[in-house]
């Protein structure tokens, strides 16, 4: 059993939340399956033991987790402003889950570092956790944040783990964060997770259905759109990449998540291993990266396209035109030929 939650760490944990009132749990911003499956799996269990709690998102997350118990419950900071900041600043306790840096909150940061005296405390599975927390939770050998917090409660009161309300989150976060079980999850402690999570009764092929077959027609089409009209495939380097502008995502009524997994596709192509995928925003360019092996694509994302993640997932963002952007990603790599080859 791999040992993610250490005893002295559970055992501040729990001491802190004896004393704490009011929990407030925070995720990133564009949360995705894991922030929000690990955040209301938190949120149930604190429910359970009495505890006061919310969760905050930075902004809005996909349609396909709205199904989740407690979604309804989740405050978006960027929509309700006032509540979100009167509860950040009446917490007692402040989890930070699935991310490693406090920008990731986005304009939450300025109010949680200014009028937050809570004890704040993190969990998450990125590498290299900038110094913003009293207690810390992090290691990357764990397939999501979910897992993380799975074991968490085991170490609390691990008789809760039979709630399937709370297991349903957690499964969620599991399977989405790792390509259900394709990568990110080749250590038993998943399993034994998962296991554990199968024994309180959910109905793990309605939660994929939920998750993975609630697509709309248009985004069907637009990922048929990308894969045979904006795909580039660059053999010399095993690299592919779709790029979609914000004229071609408007003919798709694009809504936030369609384009969801669409990084993914390229991989799959015999002999790729690093795709991206462009897409153009108001104001900037979003960018995401997928390896296969060990080239590290948060590395490459922090040097050039103010991002970061996982070393075989991770996020960007270019200022520059769509492009520019492609232009100037394509130059970039003959330098990481060695990576590629
Ligand atoms: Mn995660």
């Amino acid at each position: 059993m791999m040992d993610f939650i250490h005893k002295s760490i559970s055992k501040e944990i729990e001491s802190a939340l004896k004393q704490a009132g009011n929990v407030v749990i925070i995720t990133h911003i564009n949360p995705d399956g894991d922030a929000i499956g690990s955040s209301l799996g938190l949120y149930h269990y604190l429910k359970s033991a009495g505890k006061a709690v919310h969760v905050i998102t930075p902004n809005s997350y996909p349609a396909f987790l709205h199904w989740l118990p407690g979604n309804s419950e989740i405050l978006e900071f960027n929509q309700a402003y006032a509540k979100a900041k009167k509860l950040i600043s009446e917490a007692d306790i402040l989890f930070h889950l699935d991310f490693n840096d406090p920008g990731r909150m986005d304009a939450m940061k300025d109010h949680v570092s200014k009028n937050s005296k809570a004890t704040k405390i993190l969990i998450d599975h990125h590498p290299k956790p900038v110094a913003f927390n009293d207690i810390e939770i992090s290691d990357i050998r764990a397939s999501s944040t979910a897992e993380l917090v799975f074991y968490l409660i085991k170490a609390l009161n691990g008789k809760l783990l039979t709630d399937r309300t709370i297991c349903e989150c957690l499964f969620t976060g599991i399977m989405t964060d790792t390509g259900c079980f394709s990568f990110n999850s080749s250590l038993p402690s998943t399993y034994q997770a998962v296991a554990s999570i199968m024994e309180s009764g959910i109905d793990k092929d309605r939660i994929y259905n939920l998750v993975y077959n609630n697509f709309s027609e248009a985004r069907m089409k637009l990922l048929g759109y990308g894969l045979d009209k904006k795909m580039k495939v660059i053999n010399q380097y095993h690299t592919a990449f779709i790029s979609l502008s914000e004229e071609e995502l408007k003919k798709y009524n694009f809504n936030t998540g369609d384009s969801e997994g669409f990084v993914n596709f390229p991989l799959s192509i015999k002999g790729i291993r690093f795709s991206a995928l462009f897409l153009e925003k108001k104001d900037h360019v979003k960018i995401s990266f997928r390896s296969h092996g060990n080239f590290p694509v948060n590395e490459f994302s922090a040097k050039h396209f103010n991002g970061g993640g996982h070393l075989n997932a991770a996020g960007g963002e270019s200022y520059h035109s769509l492009d520019d952007t492609i232009k100037m990603f394509i130059s970039l790599l003959p330098e990481y030929n060695n990576w590629l080859m």
